[in-house]
């Protein structure tokens, strides 16, 4: 059995295993919590980034897929970078999104971790409402089958955590 919780703080403050970054395909870093991540984990996990790039991902990394760096100074032991998808109105990518997750904790799983912080995926400049974003991501993580012990979502708003932790208190499907 997973624990599932949410908590309303900064990603990077995180002790766990792994911590999932919301990245972009370049997996050369961007803003919002993939600036932050950078910023406090240190050079060392864009080495790591640039390096899977030359020899893995020259196209970049596709969109619902993920792949683990090192955490460099953070307080975890691994970085699992994803691919979120772009919110759109006139196609339903919540496929994409909750590939995320699933992804995320496959990477998670053959690396041995056993408590991972992810972040609202999508849900900041990629434009996902975050209910919506929230509901993807629970339901995901309660669905997937892991050795994954502890899932933590770390949302850094107040709207974001209100919304997960919803999602979260709800009783989860039967089956
Ligand atoms: N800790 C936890 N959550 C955070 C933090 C933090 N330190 N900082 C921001 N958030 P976003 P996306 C929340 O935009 O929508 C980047 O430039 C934020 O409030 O970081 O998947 C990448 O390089 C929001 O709820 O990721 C991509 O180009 C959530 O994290 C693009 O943004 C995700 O927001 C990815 O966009």
């Amino acid at each position: 059995m997973t624990t599932i919780e949410a908590v309303q703080g900064d990603i990077t403050r995180e002790r766990v295993d792994a911590i999932v970054n919301a990245a972009n395909s370049s997996l050369l870093g961007g803003g919002g919590v993939d600036g932050a991540i950078h910023r406090r984990g240190g050079p060392a996990i864009l080495e790591d980034c640039r390096k899977l790039r030359a020899s893995h991902y020259g196209k970049g990394l596709a969109t619902g897929r993920a792949v683990a760096t090192t955490a460099g100074n953070l307080d975890a032991r691994w970085v699992i970078h994803t691919v979120g998808p772009v919110y759109s109105t006139t196609e339903d990518r919540s496929g994409l999104l909750a590939s995320c997750y699933r992804e995320s904790l496959r990477v998670a799983d053959e690396l041995g971790a056993r408590t991972v912080a992810f972040p609202a995926v999508s849900a900041g400049v990629y434009g996902w409402p975050i209910e919506d974003a929230a509901r993807i991501a629970v339901q995901t993580v309660r669905d997937t089958e892991t050795a994954v012990e502890e899932v933590r979502f770390v949302l850094f708003d107040e709207r974001a955590f209100t919304a997960f932790a919803e999602q979260v208190d709800k009783p989860g499907r039967p089956g």
